[in-house]
Order: C-alpha cells, then structure tokens, then sequence
C-alpha cells in the first residue's frame, strides 16, 4: 500500500522568455555594404498544466517545486528567425484544481482527461534589425529585446472525482465493505485509523456500468481532516456507523450527530449533498436485534434512507448497491 498521498503543491513556474531580436548587416562579396539583415528571436515556451489519466497524486510535485520553461533563441544574420523554445508541459491527476498562489483565483479545474490550461505564456522574441530599415537610416544598429517570462506561483490542489464517497468513524466497516465491493485491497484491521489515505474503488453494476467510490480516511485525527476534500466532488456521501458500539437510541443519535456536525465542519455544502446510511456489523448478536428499529429512528431524524448490513456476511449489501447505482444513474446530467 502506498503509505504517502499528496494531493496539494506548490510550484512556482516561468515560461520562457523572447530571444533577442539580431543586428546583423548583409556581407557578401560584391556588395560591401548590404542592408540590414538581423533576424527575430523566437518565441519563449508556455506552461501548460494538463490532466493525465492514471495519475493517483500530485507526488511529482513534493521535492521538485521550480519549473521553466525554454527560453527562444536569438534571431541570427540573412534574416534567420530564432528557434521558438519548447513548451513545458505538467501532467496532474484528473480532478486537480489549479490556482494563481497570490491572487487565490482559481485558473482552471482540470476535470477531464486531457483538460489543460495555459499558466504562464511565453515573451515574445524582439525583432531583428532587418525591420528598422527607413529611408533615412539605412543601416539601424537597432534591434529589439525578447520579453522576459512571466513567473507564476501556483497552488495545485487534487480533489478527487468518484460517484460515492464513503465516510465515518475510524473502524465502521468502510474498507471491509470497499474490498468486498470492489477490486480495491485497503487494509482491513480491528482498530481505528487503519486507512490513513484515500483508498479509490470501482464496482461494476450487473449491467458493467461503473461506480466508482472512495473511502476517506476515518476521522477524527486532526492531521486527516483534509482528505474531506476527496468527498466534494462526490454525488452521495454513503455514511457508515458501526452498530456493534451502538446499544441505544441516545448512543446512535450521539454518534450521528457528531459525526454529522464534524463533516458540517468541514463546509463546502458536504453535508447538504444527497446522503445514505448505513448501519454496519449487524451480524453481530447484540447488534442484530435492535438495529432495525434503530434504523427507523434514524431515518425519522435525518430523513435519509438508512441500511443495515454486514459487510462481513454479505446481508443488505446487493440491495444497497442496486440503491446506490440506481441513484447515481438519476444523477447522471
Ligand atoms: N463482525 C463484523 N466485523 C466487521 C464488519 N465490517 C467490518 N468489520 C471489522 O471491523 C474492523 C474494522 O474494519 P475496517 O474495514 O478496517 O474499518 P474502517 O472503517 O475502514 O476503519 P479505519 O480505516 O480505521 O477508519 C475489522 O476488524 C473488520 O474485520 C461487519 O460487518 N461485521
Ligand atoms: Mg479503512
């Protein structure tokens, strides 16, 4: 299992500049004295910033934080046109918004495959002596500058972009219930924090339509509180409590709300997103008995759907995926 996920950077960036415009005068044997011929610089390279398939953070960007573009080359004699310099191009995950540091306005969100923005353009070569010929100056020791690149500091931010996101306390269930579902292998233990980054799943409807999901890290920790970002883009926020704790209906209520409260926190209208529970481990004995009467006090008080299942023996976990798959296909734009 991967252990690192960076999924913010900062960068700063320059695009290249102009080459200089060249004075170059035209020599040839019988004639001495030709007329200007100095070529223009070539143009500096853009930055670009694209989205790639199959990039799972921004970890290209943790050590490295400085990138620049080439510079174009200067003209030369015989009106000789510098070589333009190369663009640079930076790959990031599908789903990274990307951001001016200093102004904080967003650039672009790269939410495609292939999407890309253009962070810094390239100066602009000066023009070569050839262009300052007059009647009256007929031999200019004049040529342009190329303009300088821009540097910009970009923040880079990864939010992730999946149909279900599942949330809840460290030890409910939700990654026992993400490698029963899917081909996703996070790690399966009995004791909180398990997961310490998000873990990104697909499940295939009966039809082979994709589902996509992702765990966030149990919560709790201060330090994991960001991977909440992962849920923003999410259509439904699949909320897992883990009943064997709960004996009570005040147990239930106390654990929901602040649960609920802290993803409120959180903002970023999280909690106002279309939302299904799930109470989880009913297997077990205790559990089993009330948790269907304690399902519909929930419901009455949230008025979301809630499921009691086991991801451990499988019971309510098809029904809850044909709701969730159903759902998602009304979403669907
Ligand atoms: N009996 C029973 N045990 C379960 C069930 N679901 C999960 N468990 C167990 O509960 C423990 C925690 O499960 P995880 O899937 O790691 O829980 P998690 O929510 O991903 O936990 P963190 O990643 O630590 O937040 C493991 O020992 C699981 O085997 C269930 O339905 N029934
Ligand atoms: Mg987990």
């Amino acid at each position: 299992m991967k252990v690192s996920f960076i999924d913010e950077a900062d960068i700063v960036v320059a695009s290249g500049s102009g080459g200089g415009g060249s004075i170059h005068f035209h020599r040839a044997r019988f004639l001495p004295k030709g007329g200007p011929d100095g070529g223009d610089g070539g143009r500096g390279g853009d930055v670009i910033v694209f989205a790639r398939e199959n990039l799972s953070d921004l970890s290209a960007y943790l050590h490295k934080k400085s990138f620049r573009a080439e510079s174009g080359a200067p003209g030369g004699g015989n009106k000789q046109h510098g070589k333009d310099g190369a663009d640079l191009r930076l790959a990031v995950p599908v789903g990274t918004q990307v951001f001016d540091a200093e102004t904080e306005e967003m650039l672009a969100d790269l939410d495609t495959p292939g999407a890309e923005v253009v962070v810094a353009r390239g100066g602009k070569g000066g023009k070569g002596n050839v262009h300052y010929k007059t009647p009256v100056r007929q031999a200019p020791r004049i040529a342009q500058k190329g303009i300088p690149g821009r540097r910009v500091s970009l923040r880079l931010v990864y939010k992730m972009i999946t149909d279900i996101a599942v949330v809840g306390p460290a030890n409910a269930g939700k990654s026992l219930f993400l490698s029963r579902i899917t081909s996703a292998k996070p790690k399966v233990a009995p004791y909180p924090f398990t997961t310490r980054v998000p873990q990104l799943g697909v499940y295939f409807t009966e039809h082979e339509e994709p589902v996509t999901f992702v765990e966030i890290p149990a919560l709790g920790m201060a330090p994991e509180r960001r991977f909440l970002k992962h849920a923003e883009r999410a259509r439904i926020l699949l909320y897992f409590l883990d009943a064997s704790r709960i004996v009570n209906e005040a147990d239930l209520f106390r654990e929901w709300t602040s649960f609920f409260d802290w993803v409120r926190a959180h903002g970023h209208g999280l909690t106002e997103k279309a939302g299904v529970l799930v109470l989880n481990k009913v297997d077990i004995a205790e559990a089993g008995k009330e948790t269907e009467a304690l399902a519909s006090k929930l419901h009455e008080r949230t008025g979301m759907s809630v499921y009691p299942i086991s991801a451990q023996t499988g019971r309510g976990v098809e029904n809850l995926l044909k709701v969730l798959a159903d759902s998602c296909k009304l979403d669907m734009p």
